[in-house]
């Protein structure tokens, strides 16, 4: 199998480090949304990263659906989601969370460096960054309620939360702040600091 989109998205991290921790090999393609457009296009016309080519050729798309592909492949023992219902609850409220988190810093991103200066419209951008502060601060008090563990394994939770931060930080950096958000930094350089995570760089 063949996931295709680069690793500074959130979504093509995310699942290239949950394939790793599932055990499933991947073989890796780096194509661009953007600087290899029609290279992408050919492999999957809708152009969304990431997406997964299986060994028969069927194409899928969209990080967790990806991911709930390759769980079922790799079976209930090895899931990187808790199975007691609370925990679960937990575990899909911190998801929720995170992917927000990612696609509201997509979207700040797009817009200061796709759409032309003169064309932005303030009320959208400030509605973004809202939305991206209420993700994070809900994060942040999550954590604090309840840390996730530091025991040297990472859940899909844990994996979701860290690659959103360091991507946010990488795009929108101005948006976010370890004095803000200590505890979900703090848990970050936790995770950027595995195996796993030094061994699927954002760039
Ligand atoms: N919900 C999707 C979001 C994927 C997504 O928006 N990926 C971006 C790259 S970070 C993309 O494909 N952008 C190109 C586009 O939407 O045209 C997922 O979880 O995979």
């Amino acid at each position: 199998m063949k996931l295709i989109g680069m690793l500074d998205s959130p979504y093509v991290r995310r699942v290239a480090i949950s394939a790793k921790r599932l055990d499933i090999e991947l073989a890796h393609e780096s194509v661009s949304v953007f600087r290899t457009f029609e290279q992408f296009q050919q492999i999957n016309p809708v152009v969304k990263a990431p997406t997964l080519v299986l060994d028969d050729g069927e194409v899928l798309m969209d990080s967790t659906l990806i991911i709930d592909y390759l769980e079922a492949l790799a079976g209930p023992e090895r899931s990187l989601m808790p199975a007691p219902i609370e925990d679960r609850l937990r575990a899909l409220r911190l998801i929720g969370l995170a992917l927000a988190a990612c696609e509201k810093s997509v979207q700040l991103y797009y817009e200061r460096n796709l759409r032309p200066a003169d064309i932005q419209f303030g009320p959208w951008v400030e509605r973004v960054e809202g939305q991206l502060a209420a993700a994070y601060n809900a994060l942040e008090r999550e954590l604090e309620k309840q840390p996730l563990k530091t025991d040297g394994v990472i859940d899909q939770a844990g994996i979701t939360l860290a690659v959103a931060w360091t991507f946010t930080n990488y795009v929108v950096a101005d948006q976010v702040s370890t004095e803000k958000f200590p505890k979900i930094a703090a848990f970050t350089a936790y995770a950027e600091g595995l195996d796993v995570f030094i061994n699927t760089p954002i760039f």
